[in-house]
């Protein structure tokens, strides 16, 4: 007998669109990686496959990625075959807002995510991203150390002047994501305190565009880092409150930010290269972090620590009105 539901399941296969991804967090930040049911960026440079995700398929971030699905915390990571046979994997990161070239707390939770499924196993790996490899050390299921990609200062104590607030003065300075780092700004650095941190922070993220503060390829400054001291000085060197590109907030200490950090800290001689440096985030979990000085490039490499959340499908269906996120 034809069963009733026969019809049914079938408009349904045509209908909804199946993701599987695997969440994690580091340091309290998530991550969601992308397995399987992504859209075809086709082979070639990481760029260029990235370049046709935000031109073609922008919809997929933002249904991984922003709620009804995700949150405006959530990083994607897409995961694709690399180019460079040398690396274990390839990964395009993307947030509620747009792509981002490298992210350490998405790389470490990528790599645990990995050996969760089997796929990696404990040593040395290779990843490929939009802005270079980074070589990668899997200790153990949750503890990962990664070298990121040169970083460095490209402008040293910047004055901006914000409506409202007056003179903010910060470096401009490249850990894999563009940021502008401020240790003068007269803000509490407690997770109570997070709204006037992501208002302030914020005005100062606007400004940047408004003015046209650019790196020196016409990069936008899309991440604000504020410094203070740590909680505890016998565990942790400085704290920090990142702002990300969507106006959330960096539950991690940030890879990337942190690795920035490293450079204005070597070029004004604060920090000798291999001394170790301990950076907390806002919410209180730490990276360890330490930077090599080769041809006069630093090199930073962050070690942190990522736990599984999750394991499941996302369903895209396309009668659903927020199908594509609910935008914003
Ligand atoms: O860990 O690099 C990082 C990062 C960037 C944005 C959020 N986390």
């Amino acid at each position: 007998r034809k069963s009733p539901l026969r019809g049914c399941r079938a408009d349904a296969v045509n209908r909804i669109r199946k993701v599987a991804v695997i969440d994690s967090h580091t340091g309290g930040e998530p991550t969601r990686v992308v397995l399987a049911g992504g859209p075809d960026l086709g082979a070639g440079p990481l760029k260029e496959r990235l370049r046709t995700f935000r031109d073609q398929h922008d919809w997929f971030r933002a249904a991984v990625v922003q709620e009804p699905r995700g949150s405006d915390a959530l990083i994607g990571a897409l995961l694709c075959p690399p180019e460079d046979a040398s690396c274990a994997a390839a990964v395009i990161f993307f947030n509620n807002a747009d792509y981002l070239g490298m992210c350490g707390h998405g790389a470490i939770g990528l790599a645990a995510s990995l050996a969760h499924l089997g796929r990696l196993e404990a040593g040395e790996h290779r990843l490929e991203t939009p802005v270079g490899v980074v070589p990668l050390q899997l200790h153990d299921r949750h503890r990962v150390s990664l070298n990121n990609v040169a970083s460095f200062r490209h402008r040293k104590d910047f004055e901006l002047e914000v409506p409202g607030l007056g003179k903010a003065k910060g470096d401009i300075a490249w850990g894999g994501n563009w940021f502008f780092l401020m240790e003068d700004h007269g803000q509490e650095l407690r997770l109570g305190n997070i709204h006037a941190l992501t208002d302030y922070a914020w005005a100062i993220r606007r400004q940047l565009d408004v003015q046209g503060v650019r790196g020196p390829g016409g990069e936008r400054i899309d991440h604000v880092e504020l410094f203070g001291p740590p909680s505890d000085p016998a565990k942790a060197d400085s704290r920090n409150f990142v702002l990300c590109p969507g106006r959330a907030y960096d539950r991690s200490p940030c890879g990337t930010g942190t690795s920035a950090k490293l450079a204005c800290l070597i070029e004004d001689g604060k920090l000798a290269p291999g001394d170790l440096w301990r950076q907390e985030g806002i919410t209180g979990s730490l990276f360890e972090a330490s930077a090599k000085l080769e041809n006069g490039r630093i090199l930073p490499r962050i070690t942190g620590a990522a736990y599984i959340t999750g394991e499941s499908t996302l369903l895209l269906d396309s009668e659903d009105p927020f199908v594509h996120g609910l935008g914003g």
